[in-house]
């Protein structure tokens, strides 16, 4: 496919309830878009970098400013065969995963559609159906998060993971265990805690919990590998694994028992299947991690989570749990069991809902091949 232009744009989407984690409260997200125009399909990406740099260092002006001034000018005018073909050619520019991921999957995103062959398939996806989970953010009372376990239990969801931080833990895993002592249950620290913390961070073992993610350090895997070896419950890097060669360090140091796999952060789908494979040579199960996405980056993740070592629930839910409407047709819906069922249509197996994308749009800009 030929590139002939690529559009950015930043979308404004308020969220049906706060979403609260150890490093702040999110109550609407700005989005950034990517739209590829080419010879034959349009193909459609999601930045997932949030309004401030907290979760990772990008953000969504930082990730415009990389996909205006670096990575769409090495891609446009180009003819690229697949997605796999993108991270070569954006390979020059260091960091801005995120922003690069939004173009390497706007790619695999049209290729699917010029093959006639659905996403999920093209990324060597093998399960037809997906598990989900809920991640449920810090609220205003213990009351108020009993109550929403209560609602998602009811939904069907298949493990519930609860955001942490010092004075939300203990007391919290305390209430939801006396009331739910069986149901698959985790936690996220979002690096809320130190290692001088540990001998708090050992009585975590006590609530049989799933796994406890990213407790220490953002950018670390030694001082996680320290308090593995110390530890019962499993440890999940979400935050410092940025691609295959990190994944392959946290194995080797011992430094995680499971690892999140989010595109994005990872700099797009090519490295995320590549996360997914050396972890599967390890022995080593992924799941798939949620960054408030529309429709877009949702349905992406639906297609990453096919990949056969996605063997545990992942952050993939319902639109409805964030978006009064999303941005796409149908909604992404969650059975009864759980379970996120795939499309076998070409392509990511939504469509997009362009007249609503378009009255959410607060900034938009097309670079053309020169
Ligand atoms: C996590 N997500 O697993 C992230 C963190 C997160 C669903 O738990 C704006 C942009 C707000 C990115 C809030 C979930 C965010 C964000 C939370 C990422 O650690
Ligand atoms: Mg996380």
């Amino acid at each position: 496919m030929k590139i002939e232009a690529v559009t950015l744009r930043e979308i404004r989407m308020p969220l049906v309830h706060f979403f609260e984690t150890s490093f702040g409260r999110t109550t609407e997200r700005r989005i950034l878009l990517v739209t590829l125009h080419t010879d034959g399909p349009e193909g459609w990406g999601e930045c997932v970098a949030g309004e401030d740099p907290f979760y990772s260092e990008e953000s969504v002006d930082t990730a415009w400013y990389a996909v205006e001034k670096h990575l769409a000018p090495a891609l446009l005018g180009k003819t690229i065969a697949k997605g796999a073909d993108v991270p070569a050619l954006l390979g020059r520019v260091r960091g801005h995963r995120m922003a690069k991921g939004a173009l390497e999957n706007a790619v695999w995103d049209a290729e699917a559609q010029e093959q006639r062959v659905p996403l999920w398939r093209l990324l060597g996806g093998t399960q037809t159906e997906i598990a989900c989970g809920v991640s449920i953010g810090i609220q205003n009372s213990v009351e108020q998060l009993l109550e929403k376990i209560s609602t998602e239990l009811a939904a069907g969801y298949r493990r519930i993971k609860v955001k942490c931080k010092p004075g939300w833990d203990l007391k919290v895993f305390e209430r939801i265990r006396a009331r739910w002592p069986e149901i698959l249950m985790s936690c996220d620290a979002n690096s809320a805690y130190t290692l001088g913390q540990i001998e708090h961070l050992k009585q975590f073992d006590r609530f049989n919990l799933l796994m406890i993610e990213q407790p220490l350090w953002h950018d670390d895997f030694y001082f996680h590998a320290l308090l593995q070896k110390q530890i019962k419950t499993a440890n999940c890097l979400d935050e410092s694994i940025h691609g295959r060669r990190d994944a392959c360090a946290a194995i080797e140091l011992g430094a995680c028992r499971i690892i999140n796999i989010k595109v994005g952060r990872v700099g797009g789908f090519s490295e995320a299947v590549a996360v997914h494979d050396v972890a599967q040579q390890a022995r080593i199960p992924v799941w798939c991690g949620g960054m408030l996405e529309t429709g877009i980056g949702r349905s992406h993740n639906i297609a990453l989570s096919t990949l056969p070592n996605f063997t545990l629930p992942g952050d993939v839910s319902a639109s409805k749990r964030y978006w009064k409407e999303d941005i796409i047709e149908p909604a992404v819906e969650v059975s009864p069991q759980g379970l996120i069922k795939v499309s076998q249509e070409a392509g990511r197996g939504f469509q997009l809902k362009t007249g609503f994308i378009e009255q959410l749009t607060v900034r938009k800009q097309t670079l053309r091949a020169q």
